[in-house]
């Protein structure tokens, strides 16, 4: 039965950060009944250089950060396609960057144009009267989905925070449970004993975007060791493991090629040489963006030296983009990346870029961006296709709605907990880690 586009609607709502963000709805038709499904476009702060283009008015209006243009594509968008058949995403996407006809969809917009790609597959999938996680089983074919494990970023640093951290994102990663719920009830347990921890030494319990405590620590080896004191205090030493989001770009210094840390400037060799102290020290299982978007020589050495051992993440490296991750495949510049639908701009591509990895054996982590709203859309997908999903600290409504959501999906449909699955290879490494 043909599915039709019979509206669109787009209006801006507000974000975390008080900014607007994109909210699209759109109305579909099968077999006489219409079908709505809509999606909240979410925003960066450390985006990379080579997302596709998140279009704002640059006027006066929320300091630069406008959606009219951005909403008038979407109508643009509605006109073009109204009464179409749209039931092959795959091939409705394809037409959205028809329409659009430049590289980084620059003339219509990436949030305007995923703003659609999103809401008429959420309306298919109601059409379908299927939850999300489900439908998108007729794109990705993933047949065992689980819970993914839950990277929560409980320290906040680089552009994310006002402290002098380098690092963007310390993660607490409760990756040995049997439960996605015993695995979040863990996290807010690690949270509030951090923030017990930080009041009681004196520092400020105050947070960053993301929703993590943004204290004034000077280095990273100080992050992690506050976050292995509430992990002990809480009881679940050994069952938790940290992950890092660097962000290295943001400390990227373009004319010099040097790395900004601690107020002096470093070579990629002496940030490797930080990455082997942590490494040593704490049971880390993953780094995100070690190095700068186009260091790609730093990463191969990277993955060369850790490949094997711990998740290489590639964010602002890969930016969602397929052709970005073949040439990281090819050099064997990491083992990881980073899946944020904004940073390239409608589903299937998406989905495209998680099959890509999947088949060249790298891991896929579903992440929100710093700037986010109540929408959870991304927790289904990360329980269709991911082992884990990042999206903050288990605090601040707009990073626990994603967390909610998981809830809500362990409760109603009985779906096991990915567990120390996500490990896959490395699995054996990490149980004796925290030995070392
Ligand atoms: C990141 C993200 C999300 P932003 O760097 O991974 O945590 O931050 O959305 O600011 O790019
Ligand atoms: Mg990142």
């Amino acid at each position: 039965m043909n599915v039709v586009l019979k509206d669109l609607r787009a209006f801006w709502v507000l974000d975390s950060r008080a900014n607007p963000a994109l909210e699209v709805w759109a109305f579909v038709e099968k077999n006489g009944k219409v079908f709505n499904g809509s999606f909240i476009v979410p925003s960066g702060a450390s985006t990379g250089e080579f997302e596709a283009l998140e279009l704002r008015d640059s006027g006066k209006e929320f300091h630069g950060k406008g959606l009219n243009k951005a909403i008038q594509s979407v109508y643009y968008i509605r006109d073009h396609f109204f009464n179409t058949i749209v039931d092959d995403l795959f091939l409705f996407d394809k037409k959205l960057l028809d329409l659009d006809g430049t590289d980084n969809k620059s003339k219509l917009g990436a949030n305007a144009i995923l703003g659609v790609s999103m809401s008429v597959a959420k309306a298919l999938a109601n059409s379908f009267d299927m939850p999300f996680f489900k439908f998108l089983t007729l794109l990705t074919g993933s047949k065992d989905y689980y819970l993914p494990v839950p990277f929560m970023n409980i320290i906040n640093g680089g552009v994310h925070a006002d402290n002098k951290l380098d690092f963007q994102e310390f993660m607490i990663c409760p990756v040995f449970f049997d439960s996605f719920s015993d695995a979040l009830k863990a996290g807010s347990e690690i949270y509030n004993s951090l923030k017990k921890i930080l009041k009681k030494e004196g520092y400020s319990i105050s947070v960053g975007d993301e929703g993590g405590f943004a204290p004034n620590f000077s280095t990273p080896f100080q992050a992690c060791e506050y976050i292995i004191k509430a992990i002990d205090d809480s009881g679940y030493n050994d069952r938790v493991l940290l992950a890092l989001d660097v962000a290295a770009s943001s400390m990227f210094d373009n004319s010099k090629n040097l790395y900004k840390y601690q107020d002096s400037f470093i070579s990629s060799d002496d940030l490797m040489k930080i990455y082997d102290d942590l490494l040593l020290k704490y049971p880390i299982i993953s780094i995100e963006d070690p190095f700068a978007e186009e260091d790609w020589d730093s990463w191969i050495k990277f993955t060369k030296k850790y490949g094997n051992k711990i998740n290489i993440v590639g964010d602002d490296l890969f930016v969602t983009n397929v052709q970005r991750l073949s040439k990281g495949i090819k050099l064997q510049a990491s083992n990881s990346i980073l899946i944020k639908l904004n940073q390239i701009g409608t589903l299937t591509e998406t989905i495209n870029a998680i099959n890509l990895a999947k088949e060249n054996g790298f891991s896929s982590i579903i992440s929100h961006r710093s700037g986010e709203t109540e929408d959870n859309t991304i927790s289904h997908i990360a329980t269709n296709v991911g082992y884990s999903i990042k999206t903050g600290a288990p605090a601040r409504s707009e990073r626990n709605s994603k967390y909610n959501e998981l809830r809500r999906i362990e409760e109603f449909y009985n779906i096991g907990f990915v567990g120390e699955r996500v490990l896959g290879k490395f699995y054996e490494d990490r149980v004796v880690s925290r030995n070392i």
